[in-house]
């Protein structure tokens, strides 16, 4: 079991590609990487029926349980294993079974609201906003759940308009200014090299320097 070295948190609206960047990045780091993907910390609605799960709003912050979130990160910080819990969406519920996470070097919070919320963001080494059109944005959508998940293409676009995107425009885009780097339109191929080079050097313990968060002007300033 190893001390996670390097927690990385990769925000962005629905059909961004966060998914994608983060297993992009993480690609070459085998067994030294996990990713936690937020969708498995929705709450647990199991004393709510269908009908009713249907009408929860998933993209406002109050649908994740952030308190059993940070725990777990706090736990794998510490390197202890922690029993993470799974999510499935065609139930819209929190699955029986739980799996569980060893601590390992680098590890990658993936999920719209990834850097939602302070505590967690504090846990941060690196902090990503991957950033796509809208319009790209729910053509994808539209593919993954129509094509993928079988819904029916009227909920679809009414679910976007009614919580997606005005959740997006009151959380999800708000919480870019928490981000260290924004990556444009997704899994962009310079941007994803950066990332890996860097991650390989986290990894294999010849990461050039290491920084603490904050702005550098003041030292330029002095150097005037
Ligand atoms: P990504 N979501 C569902 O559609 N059903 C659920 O049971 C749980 C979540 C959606 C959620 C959000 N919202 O937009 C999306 N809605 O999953 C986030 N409405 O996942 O980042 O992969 O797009
Ligand atoms: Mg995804």
């Amino acid at each position: 079991m190893a001390i996670p070295s390097f927690v990385i948190g990769i925000a962005g609206g629905t059909g961004a590609g966060k998914t994608t960047v983060s297993r992009l990045v993480t690609r070459d780091l085998g067994d030294s990487v996990t990713r936690i993907p937020l969708d498995n910390y929705y709450e647990d609605l199991s004393h709510l029926d269908f009908e009713e799960r249907q009408e929860v709003n998933y993209d406002h912050p109050s649908a994740f349980e952030w308190e059993l979130l940070r725990e777990h990160l706090e736990a794998l910080l510490e390197g202890q294993s922690v029993e993470m819990p799974q999510y499935d969406f065609e139930i819209h519920n929190r699955e029986d079974e739980r799996v569980t996470v060893e601590p390992t070097d680098v590890i990658v919070l993936e999920g719209i609201l990834a850097l939602y919320d302070e505590e967690i963001n504090a846990m941060m080494d690196l902090r990503l906003f991957v950033e796509t059109d809208a319009d790209v944005r729910i053509l994808r959508r539209i593919r993954r759940d129509v094509i993928e998940r079988g819904r029916d293409l009227e909920g679809v676009i009414d679910q976007y308009l009614s919580t997606v995107k005005p959740m997006h425009e009151q959380f999800i885009e708000p919480s870019k200014k928490h981000a260290d780097v924004i990556i444009p339109e997704g899994a962009n191929s310079v941007a994803v090299n950066l990332l890996e080079e860097k991650l390989r050097a986290e990894v294999e313990g010849d990461a050039v320097r290491s920084w603490e968060r904050g702005s550098l002007e003041a030292e330029l300033g002095e150097k005037r």
